[in-house]
């Protein structure tokens, strides 16, 4: 018994290795477990479902035959892919889930998120992530034409590039605080995320004594890994090309 968790794939035409080392993951290791959840930043962008790439057609022809094989699979948005919706995620066979999901793994709550919103020092990018995550930004974005929502992306992208060569990794990484409010508004002893790009367990201590854990996922490129929760342990597991 085992439950599967991927995060910040970031797939992309150009990087044909990465989506290999999925498709590798999703016809092996995925097929005999309980469930599959990607928690965010499958793609390195999305512009709306009315735009597919080579990459993202193939891999939701995968995903749906992981889900036909009898995985269920379920999606949470990252900072990247907060547009994916209903039109791809149903052909793909994926459940989204919002952005604060609490499964029950094997007895054990869980607090399943992207992990982007623990990031509250970086105080450029929340203010960026409430400007694109408004319903309105959105449907205006949606409604532009193939070639501009490109340009904006692409514009993003290279923006978000230079800012974050620019700050400090203390920045960038979780705040305290918000993991401790994290763990007790949601009443759970664990939670996982990825968006950091610093796979860990860590340990945090509760103001009441009791310690919760906090297991971060790892980011995609020439080789990735995933983790495995069992009924009484978890696992990262590598996986190369
Ligand atoms: O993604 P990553 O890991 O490099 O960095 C993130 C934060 N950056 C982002 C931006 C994304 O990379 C780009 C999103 C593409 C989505 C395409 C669909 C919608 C298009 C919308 C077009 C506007 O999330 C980065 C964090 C880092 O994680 C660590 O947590 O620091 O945050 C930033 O870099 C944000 C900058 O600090 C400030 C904003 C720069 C972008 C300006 C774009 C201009 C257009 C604005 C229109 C509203
Ligand atoms: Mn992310």
């Amino acid at each position: 018994m085992s439950t599967l968790f991927i995060s910040d794939l970031h797939l992309e035409d150009r990087r044909p290795q990465t989506t290999g080392l999925l498709d590798a993951f999703l016809a092996g290791p995925a097929r005999d477990a309980d469930a599959l959840y990607i928690l965010g930043d499958l793609f390195e962008f999305w512009i709306g479902d009315d735009m597919i790439t080579d990459t993202a057609g193939h891999v939701g022809k995968q995903l749906a035959a992981l889900n036909e094989a009898g995985t269920p699979c379920y999606f949470q948005h990252g900072n990247r892919d907060f547009l994916l919706a209903g039109d791809y995620a149903g052909a793909a066979g994926l459940k989204l889930l919002p952005e604060l999901h609490v499964a029950d793994l094997y007895g054990t709550p869980t607090l399943l998120l992207h992990g982007d919103t623990l990031c509250t020092d970086d105080v450029e990018y929340q203010a960026f992530r409430q400007q694109v995550r408004n319903p309105v930004f959105q449907a205006s974005f949606l409604k532009m034409s193939p070639e501009q929502r490109i340009e904006m992306a692409r514009n993003a992208r290279d923006a978000s590039k230079k800012s974050t060569g620019e700050k400090s990794m203390e920045i960038m990484d979780v705040n305290e605080q918000a993991v401790r409010r994290a763990f007790e508004d949601q009443s759970v002893m664990r939670m996982i995320h990825g968006h950091t790009h610093r796979p860990a367990f860590h340990q945090h201590a509760l103001g009441d004594g009791r310690v919760a854990e906090r297991l971060v996922l790892s980011d995609w490129y020439d080789s990735g890994s995933y983790l495995r929760v069992g009924p009484d342990n978890y696992e990262m597991i590598p996986l190369n090309a």
